[in-house]
């Protein structure tokens, strides 16, 4: 019989260089004009994004008092604004939740990986994506400004809008391409250079996430080269709005996950420095990028329980597999609580709640990252719910929806890009960070503001309250009963609206008043990329690494097998759509009051 050993033993030593437990130190770059182009693009890509979200910040009180019984659409200057909720609900989520993310996200993930492998990458070509990227968003811009793209993010056919809406998202999101492909190409140079050797974690990760973009946005792209364009442009006699759904699920399922694992990668990798503690395992963080890469892509049916002409058999192939994302989930979620746990005893904190005390609870860039991973919890955790065939119909279409997705993107994604933000912005221009103790109250008021708004809006989902619906002009007396019932939740909703509204004005000085501070700071030595330490390393020489690592490694690779697996799930089910399509004329709701609608209308 063999005795274990004590728990005290040293765990047996694979063959890791020593220093690889040590943080790492971005390669130095000795060209400055490049570094100084470099940065400059970022920070282009970064304040473009925060623009869209500032704006797109200030509409969502709007909608927060309708949900609260109060409509402030009526008020004249607001009506010389906006012709209706609907324009402002479209260019709230469109430009939080499009182009918002997009912008931030293209900046990110371009810096990264670029500073993590001490690349040399094509300016010209950096700032020609950025270029794109803003063109494409002024193009769309016009039409949403002049209520002519009031179709809502989603911009489900037969809704239709004027054809430079189509025109502009599709050059946004082929902007983007590019950068993805930047990136991969990037480090598959990288691996030519360094053979046998790992990919560091951050390029790991982000390249991961291009590759899993450039699987997920084919469906988008297909939408509007195969679907919308044709049909705006007249070369078609109507569309499949079924079809355009199905395309736009299969990008929209996983662009959730290219939303969020942005923010893991600063949880994963930044975090654990920024508190004090180690990253816990980067042969774990692998494994669960990898398992994104797999399975976001195929599994965007659930958002189409309620949908015709899909069996149910691939409804349910869809939920199960969309549940195994809880694995992932779970991975991070244990490994981040134990980076966090990590900093806390290495600050002193000890027993049960001294991980709670013990965290540096004055600094906005923690604070506001544990904030926003708090309130991934209640997404999660509602997710499961709304993916499930049997809970969906329950909460399809209500208030619970936007109560959902504003803790996940609307916060855990936010919250976690604005408290980045505090020290990105320092790094990119050597400026200080204006006000920290205003940054502070900001990720304060932003998380308390959105708790009462998911509670409230989930709440009032259940309570049947529909979503996407100016409920706070609704006249007749039976539905002003029903909502009598809501009272509390409303109440709440409304409460949010106002905090919320202190939140972003309080985040966008900081913000605003930092980029346009004086550059005092030697930015590379004042604000480094904040690498951390790592308890158990991947290494760098694949020969030495553990099987894990080798096995997550071949990243092209895995990317077919994504390929393969999106094919595999949707090619039958598009198959069946494409063989009973049914066109039908485009209609145009909302465009301006109720007066207006009416389909097969010139726009
Ligand atoms: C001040 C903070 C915010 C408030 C008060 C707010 C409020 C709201 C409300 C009440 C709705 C529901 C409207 C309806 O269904 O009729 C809504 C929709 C939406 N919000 Fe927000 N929001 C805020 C911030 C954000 C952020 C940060 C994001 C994403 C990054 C976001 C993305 C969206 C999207 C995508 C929709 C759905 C639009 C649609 O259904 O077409 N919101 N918001
Ligand atoms: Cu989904």
């Amino acid at each position: 019989m063999t005795v274990s050993p004590p728990y005290d033993t040293p765990a047996p030593q694979r063959t890791l260089e020593p220093d690889a437990y040590r943080a790492r130190v971005a390669p130095a770059i000795g060209d400055a004009a490049y570094l100084a182009s470099l940065k400059k693009v970022t920070q282009y890509y970064v304040a473009t994004a925060f623009i869209a979200l500032f704006i797109g910040v200030l509409l969502g009180p709007l909608q927060a008092f309708n949900y609260a019984g109060i409509n402030v659409y009526e008020n004249p200057i607001l009506k010389a604004l906006l012709k209706s909720y609907y324009q402002g609900l479209s260019l709230h989520g469109v430009l939080n939740a499009l182009v918002f993310t997009q912008f931030f996200i293209s900046g990110w993930l371009l810096y990264l990986p670029t500073r993590d492998m001490g690349a040399r990458i094509n300016m010209k070509f950096a700032w020609g994506t950025y270029i794109m990227m803003t063109a494409g968003l002024l193009i769309a811009a016009v039409p949403l400004l002049l209520n002519k793209a009031t179709l809502l993010y989603t911009f489900y056919p037969p809704m239709e809008g004027h054809w430079a809406f189509y025109v502009g998202a599709t050059i946004m999101v082929a902007a983007s391409l590019l950068v993805a492909g930047q990136v991969v190409l990037t480090w598959v140079g990288w691996k030519k250079q360094n053979p046998g050797q790992v990919t560091p974690l951050v390029t790991f990760m982000s390249v991961s996430l291009w590759m899993m973009w450039l699987v997920c946005s084919l469906g988008l792209v297909a939408e509007a080269l195969l679907v919308l364009l044709p049909w705006v442009f007249g070369l078609r006699p109507g569309v499949d709005p079924l079809i355009a759904k199905t395309l736009f699920w299969w990008t929209g399922h996983a662009i959730v996950y290219f939303w969020l694992l942005p923010a893991y990668i600063s949880w994963y990798a930044f975090l654990p420095k920024q508190a004090g503690g180690r990253i816990v395992s980067e042969p774990l963080a692998r494994l669960t990028f990898v398992m994104f890469l797999l399975n976001s892509t195929p599994v965007g049916i659930h958002h189409q329980y309620a949908d015709p002409n899909i069996s149910n058999t691939w409804k349910m192939i869809h939920m199960f597999l969309t549940f195994l994302v809880a694995i992932p989930s779970l991975l991070t979620a244990f490994s981040i609580a134990g980076s966090l746990e990590d900093a806390a005893r290495a600050r002193g904190g000890r027993g049960l709640f001294g991980m709670l005390t013990h965290l540096p609870w004055k600094d906005p860039v923690v604070v506001g990252q544990i904030l926003a991973m708090v309130s991934f919890i209640g997404g999660g955790a509602g997710g499961i719910i709304t993916a499930s065939f049997a809970f969906s119909p329950v909460i399809h279409n209500t208030a619970w929806i936007p109560g959902h997705f504003h803790i996940t993107v609307g916060t855990a994604v936010t919250q976690t890009f604005m408290a980045i933000a505090f020290w990105l912005v320092p790094h990119l221009t050597g400026k200080r960070l204006v006000a920290p103790k205003v940054a502070l109250a900001s990720m304060w008021l932003w998380f308390i503001g959105m708790m009462f708004f998911a509670v409230g809006m989930h709440w009032e989902g259940l309570l049947g309250v529909p979503r996407r619906a100016l409920i706070s002009a609704v006249a007749l007396p039976i539905y002003k009963e029903g909502y009598m019932h809501s009272q509390i939740p409303m109440a709440l909703t409304g409460i949010s609206g106002v905090i919320l509204l202190l939140a972003g004005l309080s985040f966008f000085y900081v913000l605003f008043a930092t980029l346009l501070s004086p550059r005092v700071d030697d930015a590379e030595a004042a604000t480094p990329l904040p690498y951390s330490e790592t308890i158990s390393p991947a290494g760098r020489s694949l020969r030495g690494a553990s099987p894990l690592v080798r096995a997550t490694e071949p990243l092209l690779a895995l990317w077919v097998v994504a390929f393969a697996l999106v094919a595999l799930m949707y090619g039958p089910v598009l198959m069946r759509l494409t063989q009973n399509a049914s066109l039908v004329p485009g209609c145009n709701y909302y465009t301006t009051v109720q007066s207006e609608v009416g389909c097969n209308e010139q726009r």
